[in-house]
């Protein structure tokens, strides 16, 4: 059984460091190669040729990191692709998952 002083550390532990979530963009067959690249330059400021360099990533291995935020930016960033993907008629797709 944890003591008082195991779980005031681990309270403190979370305080100190709240979770982590990787936001992952995911491939598909429709999504243009230029909006991929817009929306990471746009979204999740990587320069061109970052940007170039994990959206060719994805198009080959199926999903690419494009960030760590904390729950709420994560969340946040997730819906920012689904809206504008669907604004410009592209299925592309954002998951996130504890770090
Ligand atoms: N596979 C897409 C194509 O060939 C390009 C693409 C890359 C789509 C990355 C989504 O997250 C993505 N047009």
């Amino acid at each position: 059984m944890a003591t008082d002083i195991e779980f005031e550390l681990q309270d403190e532990t979370a305080l100190a460091y709240p979770k982590k979530y990787k936001v992952y963009l995911l491939n598909d067959d429709y999504t243009s190669m230029d909006f991929v690249v817009d929306i990471l330059i746009s979204l999740f400021h990587k320069s061109y040729e970052e940007a170039e360099k994990i959206m060719l990533d994805i198009h080959k291995k199926d999903r690419g990191l494009c960030g760590i935020y904390t729950h709420e930016i994560a969340e946040t960033k997730v819906m920012q692709v689904v809206k504008k993907a669907k604004e410009s008629g592209f299925p592309l797709k954002a998951t996130m998952e504890e770090e």
